[in-house]
C-alpha cells in the first residue's frame, strides 16, 4: 500500500473552504480511500485554544506572539501528520502555512519574517486556491464575526496569497456553485492520489 496525499485548501475568509473539504473527504471515503479532514487552527489543543480566543475577539495578542502560535499549532501536529500519511491516510486539511503568512504579512510585517517559523513543515502535494471576490464572500454565512472578517483586510490578505502562489497551485472559481467546483475538485484531487502513491511526502 502506498502513502496518502497531503491536499491544502487555502484562501480568503468564507471563500467556501470548510463546505467543499468536508465534500471532498466524504466522497474520498466513499470510493473506499481512507481520507481525515483535518483544519489549522486545529482549535482543541491548548494552543489552538489561545488562538481561538484571540480570532474570537475575547483575548489580545501581540501580532508576532499570536503568528509563532499559529505556527506552533502546526508544528505540535507534524508527528501525527507524518504517521497518518505514512499509513495510508489521505489527509485533507482546511487552511495551513500559506494563511500564517498570508493573513500576518497582511498585517504589513515582512513576509520573511512571516515565512521562517513554518520552514521544514511537510510540504503539500497539492495545493487548492479558493480564489473568490472578497465582496461575494462578504455576503455568505455569518461573514464579519470573526477578527479578520474586515474586507478592507481580507482584500490586504488576497494580495499576500497571489504572491505566496507556487506553480504547483491548483486555483479554483470560488464564485461557481457548490456542486460544480465540487465536481472540479474531486477529478483533480484523484490524479493527485494516484501520483503520490510512490512518491516520498517533501519538506519545506
Ligand atoms: N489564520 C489561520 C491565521 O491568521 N493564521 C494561520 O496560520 C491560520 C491557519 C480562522 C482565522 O484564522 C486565520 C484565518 C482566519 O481568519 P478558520 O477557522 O479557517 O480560520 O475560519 P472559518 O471562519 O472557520 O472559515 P472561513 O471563514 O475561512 O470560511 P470557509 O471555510 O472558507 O467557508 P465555508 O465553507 O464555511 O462557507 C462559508 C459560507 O458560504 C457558503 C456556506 O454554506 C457558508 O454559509 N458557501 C457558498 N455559497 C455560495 N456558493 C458557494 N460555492 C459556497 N460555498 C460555501
Ligand atoms: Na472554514
Amino acid at each position: 500500500m502506498g502513502r496518502g496525499a497531503f491536499v491544502v485548501f487555502e484562501g480568503c475568509d468564507k471563500s467556501g473552504k470548510s463546505t467543499q473539504c468536508r465534500l471532498l473527504v466524504d466522497y474520498l471515503n466513499s470510493l473506499g480511500k481512507k481520507t481525515e479532514l483535518w483544519r489549522f487552527p486545529e482549535r482543541s489543543t491548548a494552543i489552538g485554544q489561545i488562538i481561538n480566543g484571540y480570532i474570537t475577539k475575547k483575548d489580545e495578542l501581540h501580532d508576532k506572539a499570536v503568528h509563532l502560535m499559529f505556527s506552533a499549532n502546526r508544528w505540535e501536529l507534524v508527528p501525527l501528520i507524518k504517521e497518518k500519511i505514512a499509513s495510508g491516510v489521505t489527509l485533507v486539511v482546511d487552511r495551513y502555512a500559506y494563511s500564517g503568512v498570508a493573513f500576518t504579512s497582511a498585517k504589513g510585517y515582512d513576509m520573511l519574517w512571516c515565512k521562517n517559523c513554518d520552514i521544514g513543515l511537510p510540504r503539500p502535494d497539492a495545493v487548492y486556491y479558493m480564489n473568490i471576490d472578497v465582496e461575494d464572500a462578504s455576503v455568505r454565512g455569518d461573514y464579519g464575526c470573526e477578527r479578520y472578517e474586515v474586507s478592507d483586510f481580507q482584500k490586504k490578505v488576497q494580495e499576500c496569497f497571489q504572491s505566496l502562489k507556487e506553480p504547483s497551485w491548483n486555483v479554483i472559481d470560488a464564485g461557481e456553485s457548490i456542486d460544480n467546483i465540487h465536481k472540479i475538485l474531486c477529478e483533480s484531487v484523484l490524479k493527485t492520489l494516484a501520483e503520490c502513491e510512490n512518491t516520498l511526502l517533501s519538506e519545506d
